[in-house]
């Protein structure tokens, strides 16, 4: 399983958990962010600097959102004001995730549960103020059945 990075200001790859991992600077106990919830994670923020900094990026402006999507298409954006303490869980008690696997974001001071991503594929640091100062959740090109109707 690939988890795909991209900020259009450093550039586009490809990770697999581990390589995402080594790549990591602050690994900690993801209850120490989220009480009751045991397993490994790393810090959002820290791996972005440091991801910025192996590519030599360092005058890349400072997103403005991060974007994630998952296996089911289900997504978040984030502004970077809400993303201080996210991080994500990407193995329990030595192993892979169960459930959330490969990678699940967790943000302990978001605005809803609901922006704990699981099985994130897709990670984009964006750069566009008009995306706002709210966090926002839910399925991809969701069709309504009016649309539906009109479309057929
Ligand atoms: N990939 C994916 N992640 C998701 C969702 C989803 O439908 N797909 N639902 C979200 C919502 S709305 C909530 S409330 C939580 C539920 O987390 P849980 O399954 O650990 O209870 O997961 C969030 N993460
Ligand atoms: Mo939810």
């Amino acid at each position: 399983m690939r988890i795909e990075v991209s900020d259009p200001h450093i550039t586009n790859e490809e990770y697999t958990v581990s390589s995402m991992v080594a790549a990591a600077k602050q690994l900690l106990p993801l209850e120490e962010r989220v009480p009751g919830v045991r397993g490994e994670a790393f810090d959002l923020k820290s791996w972005y600097f440091s991801w910025k900094q192996r590519h030599n990026a360092d005058r890349a402006p400072e997103p403005t959102h991060v974007k994630v999507e998952a296996i089911d298409e289900f997504q978040a954006t984030l502004p970077w004001s809400q993303i201080e303490q996210a991080l994500f869980l990407y193995a329990q008690e030595g192993k892979e995730l169960k459930k959330g696997y490969p990678i699940r974001l967790y943000v302990p001071d978001g605005s809803s549960e609901c922006l704990n991503v699981k099985s994130v594929v897709k990670l984009w640091f964006l750069h566009d103020d008009k995306l706002g100062e709210e966090a926002t959740y839910g399925f991809k090109n969701t069709v309504s059945p009016d649309e539906l109707k009109f479309k057929k």
